[in-house]
């Protein structure tokens, strides 16, 4: 009872009201009774929960282990993240629902194991329209229950979960719509009409890539199946290895559907509600509404050109191809080449190149991976779809897995100047002395025509190239120190990049999520706009995520790192 009253007294100190309707079950009747309670992705495994004893299920715990790094079963769960410390409380060990990922068979991680609940939300609920939302914010305002939203769970720095909250799961949002004359609602009938896609919020890339294939148009998307269109993607910033020459998801988003945290359900766009469609546009997930809907401007079905280099890489012959790369940076920037490249691999398309310029543009690298026993194929696509099932599709990284990515924006002034080239050489040096290999999204939106001011991201997009930087994993068991010793050496690494990029930024998405100066790297001069417009739609915070927009600091001392930095 004490415990109860003075629970009642913090929550009318911090400004929310103590009506009725503010518990859980009123909650849930308000909802139909389908509020849930969200357990661990593979409690079925586990005899014990949170130090009690559960009945171990070994028909569910099988299809987990099964699919235990594979994206699919994950994003179609509530409770599935791809990444472990979305999972996990990271500063306790002890805390976590974890397999084996190296082998999900292992007993070792399940028997004579308790499973926790670490930084999971205590419940869900699958939304499935506006009013879900709506009565969401209400729940929260009134209550002081925080929300998340979880899409695909694809998010590197947690913010798709987190301790204690109510989760918004949106993955079952999965309308898409196709128009060949959208025009954003409230523009004038004389205004441009686009072809365009409209997709509810839980659709993935997948599944977009398929209608667009059908429709005979090309929607700009992510390296990877499963990661979704309209959430944390498009609103991070979103690139393409079609970027260099169209753009950002940013620049290509033509109207939101979203219900933003004081209740209402708002369309967001150029004409209407324009400074929330600016935040949307690169302020980031789960900071300024839950979008239900997205529609993206698409191109007509685009020719292309794919090279596909590869060699047997080992000590000696990676920084040598590296510097070939990096002395064509700028060249091949200019022949609207994108893609990703690693110390021994080159996967890149451009749509302005025949196959024979495309093979004179990439001779010496072409040579050089034939001389060290490897093999160049260049060929034509007349669309996305058929590179995307033979490139995309079959190089999906296995997940279940504790990663965290540390990339930098590199813009092209580096590669200007020798001191500059060799830099980034020095830094491939030092990669590799930790036993890495660098890995390149060619990405930045070189050739796009950007228009000034029209996007939140880090304007550092705009200068960009090349993503480059080092990450850190570490296993389903490692212990404190370890957990520590890692987060350091990826903060060391950073140190290292920022230094040779200053005054550039950092995509959030695939960031060190410890970055220290994260408001500069993620936002620059855009922050302020972000943050003032942060505190008219959201004024009491209901949402709140890891250094997303008018994230402090000091709520690291609150976070499932806490322990660690
Ligand atoms: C294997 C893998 C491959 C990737 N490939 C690419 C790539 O090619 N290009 C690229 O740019 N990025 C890529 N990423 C990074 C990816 O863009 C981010 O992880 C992104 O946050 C995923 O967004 P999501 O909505 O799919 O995931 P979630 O983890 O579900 O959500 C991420 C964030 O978005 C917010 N959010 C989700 N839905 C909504 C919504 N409806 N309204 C408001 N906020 C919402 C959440 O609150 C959270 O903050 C990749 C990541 C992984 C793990
Ligand atoms: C919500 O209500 C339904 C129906 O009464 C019930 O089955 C469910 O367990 C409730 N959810 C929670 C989290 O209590
Ligand atoms: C679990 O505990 C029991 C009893 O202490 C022991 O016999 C068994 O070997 C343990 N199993 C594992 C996988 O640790
Ligand atoms: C939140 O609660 C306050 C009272 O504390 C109320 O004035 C406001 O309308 C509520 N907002 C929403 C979205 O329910
Ligand atoms: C698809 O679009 C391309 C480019 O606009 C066009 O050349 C082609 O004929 C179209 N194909 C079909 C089947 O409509
Ligand atoms: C790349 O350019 C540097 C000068 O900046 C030169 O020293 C080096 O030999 C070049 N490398 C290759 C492989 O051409
Ligand atoms: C690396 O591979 C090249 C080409 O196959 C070979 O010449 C070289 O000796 C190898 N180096 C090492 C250290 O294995
Ligand atoms: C950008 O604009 C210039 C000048 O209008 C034009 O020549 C060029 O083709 C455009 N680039 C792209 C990628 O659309
Ligand atoms: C962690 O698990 C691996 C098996 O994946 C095992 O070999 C190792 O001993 C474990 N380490 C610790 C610290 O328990
Ligand atoms: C990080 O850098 C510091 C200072 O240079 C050094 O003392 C430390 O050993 C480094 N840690 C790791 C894990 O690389
Ligand atoms: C639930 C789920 O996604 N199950 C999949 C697990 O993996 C097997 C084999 O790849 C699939 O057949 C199941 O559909």
């Amino acid at each position: 009872m004490l415990a109860k009253s003075s629970g009642l007294v913090l929550l009318t100190l911090l400004g929310f009201s103590t009506a009725k309707d503010c518990t859980l079950n009123d909650f849930n009747a308000t909802v139909g009774g389908r509020l849930q309670n969200l357990t661990p992705f593979s409690l079925p495994c586990f005899s014990s929960y949170n130090g009690n004893p559960v009945a171990r299920d070994n028909a569910a715990c099988a299809a987990i282990q099964e699919n235990y790094s594979d994206p699919w079963m994950r994003t179609n769960s509530p409770n599935g993240y791809m990444n472990n410390q979305d999972e996990m409380w990271a500063s306790d060990p002890n805390d976590q629902c974890l397999l084996d990922s190296s082998n999900p068979m292992d007993p070792l991680a399940f028997v004579n194991t308790t499973c926790r609940q670490g930084n999971l939300p205590s419940h869900y609920l699958e939304v499935q329209s506006e009013k879900d939302v709506i009565e969401a914010f209400k729940f929260s305002n009134c209550s002081g229950k925080k929300l998340v939203i979880k899409n695909s769970g694809h998010d590197y720095l947690t913010r798709s979960s987190g301790r204690d909250t109510l989760s918004l799961w949106t993955r079952n949002l999965r309308s898409m719509h196709y128009s060949a004359d959208f025009a954003p609602s409230g523009s004038k009938n004389t205004a441009p009409r686009y072809k365009a896609i409209t997709v509810g919020a839980g659709v993935n890339f997948d599944e977009a890539y398929e209608l667009a294939q059908k429709h005979n148009v090309t929607i700009l998307g992510g390296y990877s199946s499963t990661v979704g269109v309209s959430g944390g993607w498009v609103q991070n910033g979103g690139h393409s290895i079609l970027s260099p020459v169209y753009g950002l998801g940013v620049d290509r988003v033509l109207e939101f559907k979203v219900v933003t945290p004081d209740g209402v359900y708002r369309t967001a766009n150029e004409f209407q509600n324009p400074d929330l469609f600016w935040a949307l546009r690169g302020g980031g997930g789960g900071t300024f509404g839950v979008v239900l809907e997205s529609t993206h401007r698409v191109e007509p079905a685009i020719r292309f050109v794919a090279a596909n280099i590869k060699f047997p890489g080992n000590s000696t012959n990676m920084l040598p191809f590296m510097d070939i790369v990096v002395n064509n940076t700028l060249k091949w920037g200019q022949e609207g080449w994108g893609g990703h490249i690693t110390g021994n691999t080159l996967v890149n398309v451009s749509p302005f190149l025949s196959i024979k310029q495309a093979k004179n543009s990439l001779a010496s690298v072409i040579a050089y991976a034939k001389a060290n026993g490897g093999s160049a194929t260049i060929e034509e696509f007349t669309s996305w779809y058929p590179f995307y099932e033979k490139y995309v599709k079959t190089s999906s990284v296995a997940v279940g897995v504790t990663r965290f990515p540390g990339s930098r924006l590199i813009p092209r002034s580096i590669f200007k100047t020798a001191k500059g080239r060799k830099n980034i050489m020095d830094y491939f040096a030092t990669i590799q002395s930790l036993g890495q290999t660098p890995y390149i999204p060619v990405v930045g939106p070189v050739l796009y025509n950007y228009t000034e001011g029209s996007t939140s991201a880090s304007p550092a997009w705009r200068e960009a190239i090349w993503e480059l930087g080092s990450g850190a994993s570490w296993t389903w068991n490692a212990t404190l120190p370890t957990r520590k010793q890692k987060i350091q050496s990826i903060q060391n690494m950073t140190a290292v990049i920022e230094g040779i990029t200053p005054g550039s930024g950092a995509y959030s998405n695939e960031a060190n999520p410890f970055t220290t100066n994260w408001v500069e790297a993620w936002w620059g001069d855009n922050y302020e706009k972000l943050v003032s417009i942060k505190n008219k739609y959201d004024p009491k915070g209901l949402l709140s995520c890891w250094k997303c927009v008018g994230w402090k600091d000091s709520q690291v001392a609150d976070s499932s790192f806490a322990a660690l930095v």
